[in-house]
């Protein structure tokens, strides 16, 4: 009964907020200079809320506009709501409710993509974001080459409307570029390794597939920046209690509530030819090299990330805090980070890969955040290669072997096989679920025999690494630990 009788979040309601929850710009004051691409709950939480903390310091018309590529209810929630969104910021039994007011506009790319491509060719704007996922970049994940499907070959066809992100990118700077729209900057904040190097030669891919366009070449060279960035925060899934909470604090209903931990981290590489929000104001790092941070984030907070998202899950564990109170857990993990990934790369300067990695652990401790396992576990064929397997590549390189990282592909493997060890069925939420599902199939169900079919899927593991006996070895050791006596007696032992 009080849900129904309770206003939505709106303008005309911004006057019953709490002091305190109010959003630091109004929506439609500040025009729109950044068209974000991904409407997520993390976006929400992270972008959106660094820059209207840049505005509300520093001004700028860097209003975003948020698209939706696919959800048409995101876009039509945050319609109704005049596009304003709280944030819950949560740490252990305490939590702050703020809206967010840094959303100029919302489209649906999928019910009108000639809006969006109109928008990319715009010459207010001058900041493509993309939160997309990693699998939204359509790209290889082993050898990062662009995959071709029909979707794909259509939008390259250039003769309808297109469906995809790289046809909607290109598309845009076709356009950008015949409007003579003034330069641009395209900001990956997906967990991708070089994701700035990646989503250029995502566009230049897409581009050598479409003839002609004289010209265009030379005006990307000189108009279209790409910096890479890492990206921070723990923002789980909405649940209906996220959006009771936010009820609670607001006084009023808020359909895209999202939440999330207090800690957040945003470091960009300085290329923005058109002018960027004053983002440093609200904590952001401005560099000239994003690649120690991207580099330390991926394989040390995602991978560690992934492998308790793996391990938990078969263990039967909802949530990554729950999962991380299993016996063993902890030290596997603080292990992982020492011997493995501490000797895979060089930190930015000052940070302790260990010392990181214990402040990742208290991170995922929390139990407030209630990120489910599942929700980590999902497109594990598009996370592996950046959060364990180079990793593994480059302590093989120096002669080692990476023993926890091994631990952690055996745990997906463990997983993919799509079953819990106290028999429930576990979901495989995959681009490439149908390939794992044929392979598995011929299989039969031995360790060496599922991991010689999973060794085998070559967009996952490149040829070298899956030829490695040392590797193959350490994964089909601990695959059959896992198989024999399940998660909890595997891991009892780790000190
Ligand atoms: C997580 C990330 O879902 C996942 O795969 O590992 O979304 C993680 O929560 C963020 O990268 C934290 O910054």
């Amino acid at each position: 009964m009080a849900v129904t009788t309770t206003p939505l979040l709106g303008l005309d309601t911004l006057s019953r907020l709490p002091e305190q929850s109010r959003p630091l710009v109004r929506p439609g004051a500040v025009p729109a200079g950044i068209v974000h691409l991904g409407l997520g709950a993390f976006h929400r939480a992270h972008q959106a809320v660094y820059t209207e903390e840049a505005i509300a310091a520093a001004g700028g018309d860097w209003g975003i506009v948020g698209v939706a590529p696919r959800s048409a209810q995101v876009v039509a929630d945050l319609t109704a709501q005049d596009r304003l969104f709280s944030v819950t910021t949560m740490s252990g039994a305490t939590a702050g409710t703020r809206v967010v007011g840094a959303l100029a506009g919302v489209r649906h790319a999928a019910a009108d993509p000639e809006a969006v491509v109109a928008l990319l060719a715009d010459p207010a704007v001058r900041v493509v974001t993309l939160t997309i996922t990693e699998k939204g970049y359509r790209l290889d994940p082993s050898t990062g080459r662009l995959m071709l499907d029909a979707e794909l070959r259509a939008d390259l066809g250039l003769d309808r409307p297109p469906v995809t992100i790289p046809g909607l990118l290109l598309r845009g700077l076709l356009a950008r570029c015949r409007a003579d729209a003034g330069p641009l900057t395209v900001l990956s904040c997906d967990n991708l390794p070089s994701n700035g190097r990646r989503v250029r030669s995502l566009v230049a891919q897409a581009r050598a597939l479409v003839p002609g366009k004289a010209g265009f070449d030379e005006w990307l060279g000189a108009s279209v920046t790409f910096p890479g960035s890492m990206v921070d925060r723990i923002v789980p899934a909405s649940t209906p209690a996220t959006l009771d909470r936010a009820a609670a604090a607001l006084g009023t209903r808020d359909l895209a509530a999202v939440h999330g931990e207090p800690y957040r981290q945003w470091v960009i590489e300085d290329q923005f030819p058109g002018g960027r929000p004053a983002w440093e104001l609200a904590g952001a790092v401005l560099t000239d090299d994003a690649g120690p941070w991207e580099r330390l984030k991926l394989r040390t907070l995602n991978g560690v990330h992934s492998a308790i998202a793996y391990l938990g899950a078969v263990a039967g564990r909802e949530t990554i805090a729950a999962a991380l109170e299993i016996p063993g857990m902890r030290a596997a993990m603080t292990r992982f980070v020492a011997e493995d990934v501490a000797g895979s790369l060089e930190p930015p300067p000052g940070v302790s890969v260990v010392g990181y990695g214990a402040s990742v652990l208290d991170r995922f401790a929390d139990p407030a955040i209630a990120h489910r396992t599942r929700q980590v576990a999902m497109d594990g064929t598009q996370k592996l290669p950046q959060r364990v397997l180079h990793t593994i590549a480059d302590r093989r390189a120096a002669g080692a072997s990476p023993r926890w990282a091994a631990l952690v592909v055996a745990a997906w493997m463990r997983y993919v096989q799509g079953r819990a060890d106290d028999g429930q069925a576990l979901p495989l939420d995959d681009p490439l679920a149908g390939l794992i599902r044929e392979r598995l199939a011929d299989a039969g169900s031995a360790p060496a025999g599922v991991a010689e079919a999973l060794f085998g899927l070559d967009a996952v593991f490149p040829a070298e690494l899956a030829a490695d006996d040392t590797v193959r070895a350490l994964v089909v050791e601990w695959l059959t630990a896992l198989d024999r006596h399940g998660v909890e007696a595997t891991l009892a032992g780790v000190a």
